[in-house]
């Protein structure tokens, strides 16, 4: 792009567009059911905890054999009580995450280029529930206040409120429905950084404890090993292309086997989970990052972990999405935390999404079962090409769905900018485009495969 447009408005307004367009047929198939329920806490672990080895003075003020953890911050994380005046409360419900620093962020060549650099963000100690909160007590809540589920994606319980299915999570909140049952239980909603450290874990684990290295960057909670159903409740890649791992959701307590390093089960998949951060795609690399919350204006939002309907390459436990997508089977898990979170210094991105069609620049069938995209801005342009490198995938299968000219569109009320201001931004740069009537044609690639965007506002 010109020098010209680095020093304009316009290029410091990030200008951002979001869509995702699937062209994927419909998968069939099934998965297993659900997994383990978790059981409760052994009479051994409960004669452990009341007597922590080599830590300060260990209250254990609710007796319910776990030791507070906010004390007492050496005990393990299957011993540690997030609330030590609630028997309710305890390594059952919540897993206790010791301050320190971790590494955020994903790798280059298998993230999203919002999940760049990978970066050392120090936390202080914060507790996080354990399991995504279930749809029984979330509908009991519900009730007892005499609310409906709000959200279009309203799931479970449904926009009639009826539970489908008690122990599966609650699917199709709205943010601000997650953010009041937190408040609720005296929680909060969990920033990017504490959801993304669960996932990953501190740098105390790893080869060398005293600093972050090579064996903190673990791509998945349970490690490095690539998703399976046995880990994740998701799409899982083969090779006839992403099946499902079961019909929807899976009971909250389900696969043990995917557990993060302190011990949260389900962080990647079954359901989205809602942060409190404002979505954007620039902060990792700002700096110096303690206790981030995010930025401090805007009005879109992010969520984690990917659902049972996104497909293995997006399991990775650094991938980003944002509430401009609609339909997303979203819950929630709860934090409690007591720190004071310092937000990212980054200016308001202006967003907006547009309809249009996607073709082949070269007029070729689209290959591969789904076309995934994400936030791209002008700083994915590549200056040779002169093509957008967007922060998206072809997931690729044995089998091709040539569906060229897929048409695909986002409701009106998630147009949060005029999109002809945001047109006009973008013809005002070096991109290879086109406009005609109105529309811009923008040239593109994703993962190397050239595609036209056709944009109307
Ligand atoms: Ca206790
Ligand atoms: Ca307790
Ligand atoms: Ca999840």
């Amino acid at each position: 792009m010109s020098r010209q447009c680095q020093k304009s408005p316009c290029y410091r307004a990030a200008v951002l567009l979001l869509w995702t367009l699937l062209l994927a047929t419909a998968c069939t198939g099934s998965g297993p059911g659900s997994g383990p329920v978790l059981t409760g806490q052994t009479e051994e672990g409960r004669a452990k905890a009341a007597t922590p080895a080599g830590t300060p003075p260990c209250t254990d003020a609710d007796g319910d054999g776990f030791a507070d953890a906010w004390t007492c911050p050496g005990l393990p994380p299957e011993m540690a009580d997030c609330a030590d005046q609630d028997p309710a409360v305890g390594p059952d419900t919540e897993r206790f995450v010791p301050a320190g620093p971790f590494r955020m962020g994903g790798r280059p060549g298998e993230a999203g280029r919002d999940e760049l650099p990978m970066h050392e963000v120090q936390l202080s100690a914060y507790c996080l529930d354990r399991f995504e909160l279930a749809a029984g007590p979330y509908a009991a809540w519900l009730a007892a206040q005499g609310r409906v589920p709000e959200g279009p994606d309203a799931a479970n319980p449904d926009a009639a409120g009826r539970v489908v299915d008690p122990q599966r999570p609650a699917e199709g909140l709205t943010r601000q429905e997650a953010a009041d049952w937190c408040a609720s239980r005296g929680q909060q909603l969990p920033t990017e950084a504490q959801w993304e450290k669960a996932a990953r874990g501190g740098c105390e684990g790893g080869s060398d404890p005293a600093r972050c290295d090579a064996q903190d960057e673990r791509a998945y909670p349970w490690g490095q090993q690539a998703p399976s159903c046995a880990r994740a409740n998701h799409r899982v890649t083969g090779p006839r292309g992403p099946q499902p791992c079961a019909e929807g959701s899976l009971p909250v307590a389900a696969l043990p086997d995917g557990e993060g390093p302190y011990g949260h089960r389900n962080l990647a998949g079954n359901v989205w989970e809602w942060t409190a951060d404002r979505y954007h795609p620039a902060v990792y690399g700002l700096g110096p990052r303690t206790d981030p919350t995010g930025p401090s204006s805007g009005g879109v939002y992010t969520m984690r972990g990917g659902s049972w309907s996104t497909f293995s390459t997006n399991m990775r436990l650094s991938n980003r999405m944002s509430d401009q997508v609609m339909g997303s089977a979203v819950g929630v898990r709860c934090a409690r935390s007591f720190s004071t979170g310092q937000p990212d210094p980054t200016p308001a991105l202006a967003w907006v999404t547009l309809s249009g069609r996607v073709d082949r620049e070269d007029g070729a069938p689209l290959v591969g079962r789904a076309l995934y995209v994400t936030a791209f801005d002008l700083a994915d342009l590549d200056p040779r090409t002169g093509r957008l490198r967007l922060n998206g995938l072809v997931a690729t299968g044995a089998t091709v769905h040539p569906r060229a000219g897929h048409a695909f569109a986002f409701p009106a009320q998630k147009w949060l900018q005029p999109v002809q201001a945001v047109l006009d931004a973008l013809s005002a740069q070096d991109l290879r485009w086109t406009r005609e009537d109105g529309d811009l044609t923008l040239q593109a690639e994703v993962f190397g495969q050239p595609i036209l965007l056709h944009l109307s506002a």
